[in-house]
């Protein structure tokens, strides 16, 4: 077996051990992602992990492969500069609810319709973790939290249709406590060409006693048998469809056909003929 791909999952763990919780949700996907490389026979020699801050964001540190922990809200920032760097490499990307979508929203959008080709996991407890417990993006309106002790007066923004909107090409939804089922839609996101979203719902039993394993339980089913995942509407209006107080978890959505950022780039390359660069400088300084 070549250096760096390992037989089983948790030959991928690092040295270092997890310092989330008791109970944490973000187990759950450190589990099935470790699977996952090891029924994927990735290299880690090949593969970069990028975060940004929060306890989610710590999940590079635990797994044998490049990691880079960055800062608060730009985990995709620096994610696309490394795929940009170096196309051959297998980037994936983590962060939390507050990561990706308060201080990193203004992010998300682009690498969804750049459609670089990445894996974004967002690991969702409603909440700010690191923090100690302050609403967050996805907070159910009326949950008291420490910045909300009258309760969360704001909308939640709904991942899924955030990233549906805005063209990310494979969207997904997973459940910590279902990890046999996140392995294998770790492994789709991670085999798809484009940009990859996939929205782990992560329980925070120390910040969130809310939204607990057990009342997701009863929320979570598949998506039904008939989905179709080339129709977009219909996976928004799955994302949407919160009045049967379920969550569906499997694929939204894939579109195999939309060129990646790079492929686009390369189309350009073939006929761009010489680059001009004094074109350039005359349309910033005519
Ligand atoms: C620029 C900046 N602003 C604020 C913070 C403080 N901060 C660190 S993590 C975090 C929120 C973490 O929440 P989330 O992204 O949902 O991750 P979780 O801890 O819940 O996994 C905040 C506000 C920071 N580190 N840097
Ligand atoms: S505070 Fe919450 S999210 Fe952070 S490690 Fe503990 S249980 Fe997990
Ligand atoms: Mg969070």
């Amino acid at each position: 077996m070549a250096t760096g791909i390992y037989a089983k999952g948790k030959e991928y763990k690092s040295e270092v051990p997890p310092t989330w919780c008791a109970g944490c949700g973000d187990y759950g996907l450190l589990n099935a992602f470790m699977n996952s490389l090891a029924d994927q026979q990735i290299n880690v020699n090949n593969t970069a992990l990028i975060s940004g801050i929060g306890c989610s964001s710590r999940f590079p540190f635990f797994i044998k492969a490049y990691g880079f922990h960055g800062v608060h809200g730009r985990a995709l920032t620096i994610a696309s500069g490394v795929k940009l760097a170096n196309p051959e490499l297998e980037v994936v990307a983590f962060g939390g609810d507050g990561d990706g979508f308060a201080i990193g929203g203004g992010h998300v959008p682009h690498m969804c319709r750049k459609n670089m080709d990445m894996t974004y996991i967002v690991m969702d407890n409603s909440i700010y973790g690191l923090t100690k417990g302050q609403m967050s993006p996805t907070t159910t309106p009326g949950m008291k939290t420490s910045t909300t002790p009258y309760g969360a007066p704001d909308n939640p923004i709904n991942p899924l249709a955030f990233v549906l909107t805005y063209g990310a090409t494979f969207v997904a939804q997973a459940f910590s406590g279902n990890p046999k089922q996140m392995r294998g839609l770790i492994t789709q996101a991670m085999k798809h060409r484009g940009f990859s979203y996939i929205n782990v719902i992560s329980p925070c039993p120390t910040f969130n006693k809310q939204d607990t394993f057990d009342s997701y339980k009863e929320m979570f089913e598949d998506l039904p048998e008939d989905h179709d995942t080339s129709d977009k509407p219909g996976a928004i209006a799955k994302a949407l469809d919160r009045t049967s107080g379920k969550l569906y978890s499997g694929v939204y959505y894939e579109d195999k056909e939309t060129p990646t950022f790079l492929d686009r780039i390369a189309e350009q390359r073939k006929t761009a003929g010489a680059f001009d660069f004094q074109k350039i400088l005359d349309i910033y300084r005519p």
